[in-house]
């Protein structure tokens, strides 16, 4: 599958390591288009170069072409919001993460039905379910 992974960028890069662990787990079965989100460093360098305009285009490009888009959405950003309404609006099956011991989810995000949430208490839990999720 196609993989859209959303997680926060400028909304602040405390989970950014997490998001490349999920990230690598992914990729052992699937293609994740959005694997720049797990960069190291405070902000992706490979598209530093890019204008927001040309990094909203692509983004959009490849929240149409995927399968199924993750979210981790225990930092709250307002750019992973936008992608999930877009996501829902193109029919994409969206699931959400995120860590119930640091956060409490918008109920924009939980009171909605078409999303699929998947609160989870330890790092280990959280790769059970995706792992669940992606390979059943
Ligand atoms: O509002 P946020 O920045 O936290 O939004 C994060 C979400 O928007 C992610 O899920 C990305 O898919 C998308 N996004 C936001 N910024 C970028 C970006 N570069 N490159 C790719 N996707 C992005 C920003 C780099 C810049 C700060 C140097």
């Amino acid at each position: 599958m196609k993989l859209y992974f959303a997680g926060s960028i400028r909304g602040g890069r405390a989970d950014a390591a997490l998001y490349a662990r999920l990230i690598a787990r992914m990729q052992r079965r699937h293609r994740v288009l959005t694997e720049h989100i797990g960069a190291p460093s405070a902000f992706p360098t490979v598209e530093a170069d890019m204008t927001d305009a040309e990094i909203w285009k692509q983004d959009m490009a490849w929240l149409r072409e995927c399968d199924l888009v993750i979210a981790e959405c225990t930092t709250p950003s307002h750019g992973v919001g936008y992608e999930l309404a877009m996501a829902q609006q193109w029919n994409k099956p969206v699931h959400i993460f995120y860590d119930a011991r640091r956060a409490v989810l918008s109920a924009m995000l939980t009171g909605d039905p078409y999303y699929t949430i998947h609160p989870y208490e330890s790092e280990e839990a959280l790769i059970a379910q995706l792992d669940a999720l992606l390979e059943e």
